[in-house]
């Protein structure tokens, strides 16, 4: 589709596939309001699911002495592309994302890395507490009904990818559901979120961008083509830009259009998703 034409039908469609989000999954924005916290309680988790609030910043969730230790650990190790996205970087041997996974063999892959990368991980960050694992604790004690790692019915998954890039990273929506289309039959889930804990951040540039939108899956396949994200061009401006410091947390609706801008040196953080089932239910975590 030419990018003219794109536009046009973006147009022309963005009423209905914000009505879409609204209707499928109660969290609608009517502002975009972003709340710094000291620490993750169960409200504020509420109210973020709740749709009150649209972006969680904690700064200062990873201590600088932890920050250090990792660096230089993760430096002893390559960066690479995602197996299927050239410009989308992680560090190797520390995880990979369950997007990645196409075929029989990529699962196998992405399975058989689960514990190893758990504890390369928490080895990096050694003697201090990772991120993640900080993360993974807090949610099951704020939460009433615990959290632990998703299981979409071939075992508990791997949590926290770390993400190094200088590339731009185009606008896209991280929905489980695309990325195994059995999800919605192994697991019920109102919507998801994503976390990342910055370790390392640029002076210009690698801001995050969210925009108070959701498309349906036909919209968007039809604005990314074959690409994973859409061109900005055919987009209106993003709701929020946050520009993360080192060592803060960033909890934002994964299932909203977000996309990281080019950055002046590597951009380094860990990151996971969060399943949210009703209140009622244990949160779930995975990369
Ligand atoms: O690194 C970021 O700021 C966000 C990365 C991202 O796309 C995600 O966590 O889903
Ligand atoms: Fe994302």
């Amino acid at each position: 589709m030419s990018k003219l034409l794109a536009s046009t039908f973006f147009k022309s469609r963005f009423k209905r596939s914000f009505a879409v989000l609204s209707t499928n999954f109660k969290n609608h924005f009517p502002k975009a309001e972003v709340v710094k916290v000291n620490d993750l309680d169960a409200q504020y988790l509420s109210d973020f699911f709740d749709g009150k609030i649209f972006v969680l910043r904690v700064p200062g969730f990873c201590t600088g002495g932890a920050v250090a230790q990792a660096l230089e650990n993760m430096r002893k190790h390559e960066i690479i592309d995602y197996s299927n996205t050239v410009g989308v970087g992680k560090v190797k041997n520390f995880g990979m994302a369950y997007y990645e996974v196409n075929n029989e063999s990529s699962k196998k892959f992405y399975y058989d890395q689960v514990l190893p990368s758990i504890t390369t991980l928490r080895q990096a960050f050694y003697p201090f507490l990772s991120p993640i694992d900080k993360m993974r604790l807090m949610l099951d004690e704020q939460w009433n009904k615990g959290a632990s790692r998703l299981n979409v019915g071939e075992g508990k998954m791997f949590i926290g990818l770390a993400r190094a890039l200088k590339e731009n990273v185009f606008p896209h929506e991280d929905k489980l559901e695309r990325d195994d289309r059995k999800a919605f039959s192994t697991v019920n889930y109102v919507t998801q979120a994503a976390f990342n804990c910055y370790l390392s951040t640029p002076d210009i540039g690698g801001a995050l961008q969210i925009w108070n939108l959701s498309l349906d899956d036909e919209v968007y396949k039809k604005l990314s083509g074959d690409h994973y994200g859409i061109d900005r061009s055919l987009l209106p401006p993003p709701a929020v830009t946050i520009h993360p410091e080192v060592g803060e947390l960033v909890i934002f609706h994964s299932r909203c259009l977000h996309a990281i801008t080019e950055s002046s040196k590597t951009r380094i953080a860990v990151s996971g998703f969060i399943l949210y089932q009703g209140k009622e239910n244990p949160l779930h975590l995975w990369s």
